[in-house]
Order: C-alpha cells, then sequence, then structure tokens
C-alpha cells in the first residue's frame, strides 16, 4: 500500500465501474485505503456516563413501563458516535437495568453472552440454569450463551445493574438465537451459594468436566475481588499502566470468565497517575469506588461512583486517582486474543 490516495477515477474507469455495478461488483482499488487501514479508524468515541444524570432517567422508565410487559427494563447505552445501532462499542452493547421490589424479569435463553456487574440494591436476585444468586454491588455476574435465565427482586430497594452483551459480535456473525420459557420463573433446583462452593474454591470437584466455554461460577462476589485487591496492594507493586489490575478467570482453564468478553476489576490508589496505554480492546469502565479522572483520546473525563466512560480502540488512556479508586473494566478481549489480533503498547511516564 503505497500511497494514500486512490487510483485516480479517470472516465473510462468510471464507466467501466458503472457497468460491473449492475453486476454487483466494485474495484478493489477504489476502496482499499478505508477498509484495510494502517491503525483502527472507528466511529467508537470515548464518552461518560454521570450515574447521577442517569438514575431519574431510569426511575422514570420504572414508572412507565414494568419489567414483565419490556422484558427486560432497559436504558441501552449508545456510543455517540455509533447512535441508533444498539452499540457502546463497535462490538458490544451495555444498558442500565431496573428491577424493582416485587418485580419478575421473564425467564429466557439467547445465543448471547451477557454479563451484570451491579450497581445499586442488595439481595434482588437472577437465576440461571437452575440456581438462583442474591446480587449485591459490585458483584459480577455471568449469563452464558443459551443458558435459561430470569430476575427478581424480593427486596425492599430498586435494583440496577449494568449489562454488558456482545450482541453486535453475534449479529456480525448473524448467529442470534433466542426463546422464551414456558413460564415467568424457571424452577429452582440448586441451593443458593452451590456453584460458587463447587467451582470458586481453588477446587474441582474430581471428575468435572466442563460445558461450554463460559465458569460455571456465575457470581464472582465483590467482597472477595475487593479484598484480594486490597490485601495484593500492601506489596505497593504497581503496574505504570493499570495500577493492579486482576482479569476474572474461569476455574476450568484459567482463561477469561467468558468467551468472547473479557472481564476486570483494578485498584488505583490514591494520588497515581498511570502511564498511557492504548489496546485494540475497546473498553468499558464503571467505577465502584473513589473519584478521579482519565484522559482519553486527549480529552479528560472526570468520574466518581457508579459513572461508566468508554476507551475505543488504540486511543490512549491513562488515568489519574485522587482518592484509591476502584474500577471494573470489560472488553472484547477474550474474542480478540483466541482470533490472534489483539495488540496493545504503553508509554513510559
Ligand atoms: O437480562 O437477559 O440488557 O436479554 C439485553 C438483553 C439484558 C437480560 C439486556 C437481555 C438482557
Amino acid at each position: 500500500m503505497s500511497s494514500d490516495e486512490k487510483p485516480e477515477v479517470t472516465s473510462a474507469r468510471a464507466e467501466f465501474y458503472g457497468r460491473i455495478d449492475q453486476d454487483h461488483l466494485t474495484p478493489l482499488w477504489d476502496v482499499m485505503k478505508d477498509i484495510i487501514t494502517p491503525e483502527p479508524k472507528s466511529g467508537c468515541r470515548a464518552h461518560l456516563w454521570q450515574y447521577d444524570r442517569l438514575r431519574p432517567f431510569l426511575m422514570e422508565a420504572g414508572e412507565l413501563i414494568t419489567a414483565r410487559e419490556a422484558e427486560r427494563r432497559v436504558l441501552i447505552l449508545e456510543n455517540p458516535g455509533l447512535r441508533g445501532q444498539s452499540r457502546i462499542t463497535t462490538s458490544l452493547y451495555a444498558g442500565l437495568q431496573l428491577v424493582l421490589p416485587g418485580e419478575v424479569a421473564p425467564a429466557h435463553r439467547h445465543s448471547q453472552t451477557a454479563l451484570r456487574f451491579v450497581l445499586e440494591g442488595e439481595d434482588a436476585h437472577t437465576t440461571v440454569e437452575g440456581e438462583k444468586t442474591l446480587m449485591r454491588p459490585g458483584d459480577f455476574v455471568i449469563t452464558p450463551p443459551m443458558a435459561w435465565h430470569d430476575h427478581g427482586n424480593g427486596s425492599d430497594k430498586p435494583m440496577v445493574w449494568l449489562d454488558g452483551l456482545d450482541i453486535p459480535m453475534l449479529s456480525f456473525f448473524d448467529a442470534s438465537f433466542a426463546e422464551p420459557y414456558t413460564a415467568e420463573e424457571q424452577p429452582v433446583g440448586r441451593n443458593t451459594g452451590d456453584s460458587l462452593a463447587r467451582y470458586g474454591a481453588n477446587m474441582l470437584p474430581v471428575d468435572f468436566e466442563a460445558t461450554g466455554q463460559a465458569s460455571p461460577i456465575f457470581n464472582y462476589p465483590y467482597a472477595r475481588s475487593r479484598e484480594a485487591l486490597h490485601r495484593m496492594a500492601r506489596q505497593e507493586e504497581w503496574d505504570p499502566c493499570h495500577g493492579l489490575k486482576l482479569r476474572y478467570t474461569n476455574p476450568r482453564d484459567g482463561g477469561f470468565a467468558m468467551p468472547t468478553m473479557a472481564t476486570f476489576l483494578q485498584l488505583l490508589p490514591k494520588g497515581f497517575e498511570s502511564a498511557p496505554y492504548r489496546a485494540t480492546d475497546a473498553t468499558v469502565f464503571t467505577v465502584v469506588e473513589g473519584f478521579g479522572r482519565s484522559e482519553i483520546d486527549g480529552e479528560w473525563f472526570t468520574w466518581g461512583p457508579k459513572d461508566i466512560f468508554i476507551a475505543p480502540s488504540w486511543k490512549w488512556v491513562r488515568h489519574q486517582a485522587g482518592e484509591d479508586a476502584v474500577i471494573f473494566s470489560f472488553s472484547d478481549r477474550a474474542a480478540q486474543q483466541k482470533l490472534g489480533f489483539w495488540r496493545e503498547e504503553r508509554q513510559k511516564n
């Protein structure tokens, strides 16, 4: 690919392009520079949503429609550069889901994988493949592909979580399947906490054989993840770009917890200023604790608890923590690494 210029469109060429167009043909040399770019070129933009601004809209939605009628009462977070496409990044979907006290979001299943990251409320639940889990702020919960799931809220407070799904990826591959369950809620056949005991104690049942590629643990409680970060923090070994960053893993093989999406929890200690970093996995961040700001693609975004922000593919990112901050994030890195094109770059501070 020698120059940035496209070959000139002479009248003979234009006439030829016009004729072959009727046979559904087009010349590569006219589009080559747009489709094989020297670096990622995306409509996806850096953006931050303040939770304080979103919450009233979500509560208003709670008065307009029930979870039952909506099936899922969710306000989709649409990337400002990708409006109308139900995407937060080119490959990922995200939304805020509200389940009010006494409500049920009816059981269904689909080929998309879902993650939930709990923002507010306590002891509402999701049931996945016959096991119910109670959810608390900071918990990271998985719905594997084609797993039956319904949500409910038996508490007396609204529950809100961030949904992350690989919807755009499944659309890209034309591989979406979905079906409702025959009842509003699926029967619960396993004890609450069973999967965490079985698979989340650094042990596995002796004859364990995995079914599917998602982690058999479906709730990674915040209390445990936070404890790990804070204990490790005492060692004062900071990564210049990430502070202290852990990835959630599948106990089956140490890989990411879900086949398409990677999830992370990181701690930035008070006063920490990270070195610029970029990677090809556009990333959705949500703040669990603390305040700070991040420079993304040359723009500063100031954040606090429950705010959500986006770092697009291959744009420089750096963080500054005003106080100890814990940040959850997810991206399509799990898919990109399996396919062999994930790339990262670090700058020295
Ligand atoms: O909770 O099952 O945000 O199916 C989008 C699609 C949530 C869910 C979303 C879904 C769900």
